[in-house]
């Protein structure tokens, strides 16, 4: 347990009251320093509970386009080879009180905070896959776990023999029952809702399902009228974690500017540092090891001279992509935008030292606003 002085750094539940079970709990990203969430601090999502499991009673089931379906117990996977890696989880919800007119005054964990990092241990998919003998016609794995939802999705099959990976530690301990206990899928740098907590059964199929989670939900009307779908990749994003919204920098003088950036398609090649709303921009230094789809710690030194200032990051991938402006995303999306919202973040410093969050940097900071939390929907 952290230290009772410490008892301020606490994830913010939102609960859905409309739907018992149903909500999201938030890591507090501007608490915390490094890269690695600790297990008590991940942020959760759960469409219906968290069911409580006994590993011994739990099997998972691999079937449909397989030479041999197969039942897996706990017992057994323990004993397979693993690997670890780590890489962060992001809810494709993630920030998307951004699409909102009005900029949210929650905290920066409270409104990007559906992220986390952590070492993941597990055995990797392709491994599973090919012992159940995999069929040359298998395209999709259909995921399904063992919560009261019984929440499935369609997961392309070649994910399972690049990186993905079924999960049964987490930071060295096992996994938490609110991550997915006794075992969830891992898919790098890909949609949360991807990652089937309770993992208890994988249908190998020539087609996508069409479940709730990639029809209803997690498909984006473009201005074009066509709908994106099956939208995996989490893009580059970053944001300055201190300081940020609700902080009150106490007087002129020399800060650290710290922050996180991530993307789903690879490493973080560089992350740029504005302090006067985007018209010049400082390369920030980067915290060693920067690794593929995982969080990326940067620094930068910055003197406040007291006066107004608009604090922005920008993050740009190995791929080349660059973090969109607000303004360029919206352009771009159109005003139907749910999920993927990544758009730089700003945070006004006002002449008394209030951060406030702004959309482009050009309104006025208001000082003194407290912030507050919004309900920002549901996936
Ligand atoms: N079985 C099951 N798996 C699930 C979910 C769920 O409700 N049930 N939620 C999904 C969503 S939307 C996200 S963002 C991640 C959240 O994982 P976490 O709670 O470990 O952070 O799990 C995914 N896997
Ligand atoms: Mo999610």
């Amino acid at each position: 347990m952290p230290s009772g002085h410490e008892s301020g750094v606490v994830r913010w539940a939102s609960a859905n009251r409309a739907l018992s079970g149903n909500g999201a709990s938030w890591t507090p990203l501007h608490l915390l320093e490094g890269t690695i969430t600790p297990n008590g601090l991940h942020y959760e999502r759960h469409h219906n509970g968290v069911p409580q499991i006994d590993p011994d009673r739990h099997q998972l089931l691999i079937h449909g386009l397989v030479n041999n379906p197969s039942f897996f117990t706990v017992e057994n996977l323990l004993r397979y080879p693993m690997v670890s890696r780590i890489c962060f989880l992001e809810c494709g919800g993630n920030s998307n009180a951004g699409w909102n007119i009005q900029p949210s005054r929650a905290a920066a964990g409270f409104f990007h905070g559906l992220v986390s990092c952590s070492e993941w241990t597990g055995i990797p998919l392709a491994t599973i896959l090919d012992e159940t003998g995999i069929d040359k016609r298998a395209k999709w794995l259909i995921a399904e776990g063992a919560d009261a939802f019984a929440m499935n999705i369609s997961i392309p099959v070649e994910k399972a023999y690049e990186d993905a990976m079924l999960a049964l530690y987490q930071n060295g301990e096992r996994l938490r029952p609110e991550n997915g206990y006794p075992m969830r899928l891992i898919l790098p740098g890909w949609e949360g809702v991807l990652n089937v907590k309770w993992l208890r059964r994988i249908q190998v199929t020539d087609q996508p399902v069409m479940a709730r989670n990639e029809t209803s939900k997690y498909t984006e009307l473009q201005p074009s009228g066509k709908a994106l779908m099956f939208t995996f990749e989490m893009e580059a994003k970053s944001l300055i974690t201190s300081p940020s919204a609700g902080n009150l920098i106490p007087g002129p003088g020399l800060y650290q500017i710290k922050g996180l950036a991530w993307s789903g398609r690879g490493r973080i090649r560089k992350v740029d540092v504005s302090a006067d709303g985007g018209r010049t921009w400082a390369e920030a230094h980067l915290d060693e090891p920067v690794l593929a789809r995982s969080f990326t710690r940067f620094r930068l030194a910055w003197q406040w001279d007291g006066g107004s200032a608009v604090l922005k990051s920008r993050a740009i991938d190995e791929t080349g992509y660059i973090q969109p402006e607000r303004s360029e995303l919206v352009a771009r999306r159109g005003r139907h935008g749910y999920f993927h919202y990544n758009a730089i973040v700003s945070w006004a410093i006002a002449g008394d030292g209030y951060v406030s969050h702004v959309y482009d940097g050009n309104e006025t900071p208001s000082a003194g606003t407290d912030p507050v939390r919004i309900d920002t929907g549901w996936d």
